[in-house]
């Protein structure tokens, strides 16, 4: 249980960091969010993935026929 505390205050104290560091200019930051560049390629990139892994297990497949 502590440790899974310990593991997000780092996470949260990493995600602050991380945007006060953008919001002071050492990473780039397009849309002034606060969010780096980099950090949104990233997530867009692994939500693309997401989704394309729920296509693939939702997706109907037509031709597949039962085996008899
Ligand atoms: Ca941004």
């Amino acid at each position: 249980m502590e440790a899974i505390i310990i593991i997000l205050s780092l996470l949260l104290f990493a995600a602050v960091g991380m945007v006060v560091a953008t919001k002071f200019g050492y990473f780039k930051d397009a849309d002034k969010d606060g969010i780096p560049n980099e950090v949104e390629d990233f997530v867009e990139d692994k939500l693309d993935d997401a989704k394309e892994v729920v296509k693939k297990f939702t997706r109907k497949k037509p031709g597949r026929k039962k085996k008899n």
